[in-house]
């Protein structure tokens, strides 16, 4: 069988004008939007979006509307998606049954890379991409994430990995696979709700055109694979690590007696979280988002200077 031609994936006028006069564009999951609490999501991601904007970017959040892919979606679609999707996280191996079914839901960072690459989006934001997680030498819980990460040419900027995945092994997977991870100005690989995981990242770059630069270079010579460009969270709203880890494992320990795992892990512990830490991190949680955002932002301007 050939590649898959993508061309079922719809592109929002506004994202491709801005992708056709080489103008910056962000990409974006949107289960972070479908899975989330009513309002705060919808006031969430449209504050995220004005940050895209405010940095130079036009925001192109990808979502499964109505059965179809689609790449920039409108306030009205986001105010549907944060109210009432049928699906809060249709990853890589869901799409097709999510298209099939005409279904309107969250894509995870997976899908939403399918849609990014499709419309040629090189610029990424999540606060935090998924990995390999915690036991799963036993669970053989790795997220498709990584999966997609090798066939998808984009600079993917993150504040780390989910807070309960497994840093170490997380890191030793994306060098298997040959995925660069690049600190912007850090030394450490951070993790999501903390500045630093205690493991440092392989490379660092303190300059966006230099990381443009880097992106394209590894794009151009190397591999058609993401670049995995890592932003801690700010200082003001970092998470204790030794506090964070306490309460991941202990989440972790409910979510095992619960009977939760595979996609349904994540929701589990991320609320368990929200309840320990008093709603603290739904705010952590934007700052996160805010913050990964304006650089993408950022680096997407920077991008198109070397673009080809
Ligand atoms: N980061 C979070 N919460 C999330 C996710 C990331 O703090 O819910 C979502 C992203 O969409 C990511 C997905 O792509 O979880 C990965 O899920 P899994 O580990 O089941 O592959
Ligand atoms: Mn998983």
């Amino acid at each position: 069988m050939s590649s898959p031609d993508r061309s079922a994936v719809i592109v929002s006028d506004e994202v491709r004008a801005a992708m056709e006069s080489r103008e910056a564009v962000v990409a974006m999951e949107t289960s972070v939007v479908a899975g989330g609490t009513y309002p705060n999501n919808l006031e969430t991601a449209l504050a995220v979006d004005r940050c895209a904007r405010e940095e130079g970017a036009v925001p192109a959040r990808v979502a499964v509307i109505d059965g179809a892919l689609r790449v920039g979606v409108s306030d009205e679609e986001l105010e549907r998606l944060a109210k009432a999707s049928d699906d809060q996280k249709i990853s890589t191996r869901d799409l097709a049954m999510a298209l099939h079914g005409g279904r309107t839901g969250g894509t995870t960072v997976s899908s939403a890379l399918i849609g990014t690459v499709a419309a040629g989006i090189r610029v990424f934001a999540v606060a935090g991409i998924g990995g390999v997680h915690r036991g799963a030498e036993v669970s053989f819980d790795v997220s498709t994430d990584l999966t997609e990460f090798t066939r998808s040419p984009v600079a993917v900027v993150c504040a780390g990995a989910k807070s309960m995945l497994d840093p170490a092994l997380t890191l030793e997977y994306l060098e298997t696979v040959g995925v660069p991870v690049i600190g912007y100005r850090s030394d450490d690989f951070p993790g999501y709700y903390t500045r630093s995981t205690g493991r440092p990242v392989p490379h660092r770059l303190d300059d966006l055109a230099e990381l443009a630069g880097v992106a394209h270079r590894h794009w151009e010579a190397v591999s058609p694979s993401s670049v995995v460009v890592t932003h801690p969270i700010e200082e003001e709203w970092s998470i204790d690590a030794d506090l964070l880890d306490t309460l991941v494992e202990e989440a972790l320990r409910e979510a095992h007696e619960a009977g939760a795992t595979g996609a349904a892990l994540t929701p589990f512990v991320l609320s368990a979280i929200a309840k320990a830490t008093d709603g603290r991190s739904a705010r952590v949680n934007r700052a996160v988002l805010e913050s990964t955002t304006r650089l993408a932002a950022r680096l997407a301007v920077a991008e198109t200077a070397v673009r080809a």
